[in-house]
């Protein structure tokens, strides 16, 4: 007999993960670098994407929405073991903004840093993936502050940390920076089917 629920098998979480109903919301339920959810105001908002690349980038909020929208169904994996299921982001894939500033062939990772000061940073290689969006709407709507607005970042085979939330620039570099959690004993490369949580 032919091996029952193959494909619920393959989406088994990662190792050490438990599946809750929602993500959680910044603030009591989550302050992991200990600072209040940031007051962005759309008007304000600019996005800055430069470093190693021919044409820098500035967008508001407004141009921000005109760019190639996508939608990606994804999971959603925090280091410390809960997993959210089928999130349904909404967003500019990574790898088309990255195509618009033409990176140098000296752009080998990308820093991300947010409005709260906190910062994370993947190879071109790790964002270059479909399913990695920078992401305004969860679901159907438009984010609230405390899951990212107006623009967070999602990786999700990687655990949570990389998946900047607040963001207002990413810039291309040649030497890789670390971030916030990856200096503080968090693995750098995060990867949540290898329960890659701690820096060796
Ligand atoms: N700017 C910023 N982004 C961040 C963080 C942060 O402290 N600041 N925390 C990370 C961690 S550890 C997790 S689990 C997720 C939480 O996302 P959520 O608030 O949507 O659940 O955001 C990630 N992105
Ligand atoms: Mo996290």
């Amino acid at each position: 007999m032919a091996p029952k629920n193959l494909d619920n098998e393959r989406r088994e979480l990662p190792p050490n993960q438990t599946a809750i109903k929602r993500l959680l919301r910044w603030g009591k339920d989550h302050p992991t670098i200990g600072v209040p959810v940031p007051k962005i105001s759309l008007k304000d908002w600019v996005l800055t994407v430069d470093g190693e690349v021919e044409k820098p980038l500035r967008l508001n909020w407004d141009e921000f929405l005109k760019l190639l929208k996508v939608e990606s169904v994804s999971d959603f994996h925090c280091v410390e073991g809960w997993s959210v299921l089928k999130c349904r982001w909404e967003g500019v894939r990574f790898k088309s903004l990255v195509a618009l500033v033409k990176p140098k062939a000296t752009a080998e990772f990308a820093s991300f840093e947010c409005a709260d000061g906190y910062t994370t940073s993947l190879t071109l290689e790790e964002l270059s993936g479909d399913d990695v969006v920078l992401a305004y709407k969860l679901n159907g709507d438009y984010l609230e502050g405390d899951i990212g607005a107006p623009v967070r970042l999602v990786v999700p085979s990687k655990y949570a940390y990389k998946s900047a939330m607040w963001i207002t620039r990413i810039k291309l570099t040649s030497k890789k920076e670390m971030g916030y959690w990856e200096v503080r004993g968090y693995s750098d490369t995060a990867d949540v089917w290898k329960n890659d949580r701690f820096s060796k």
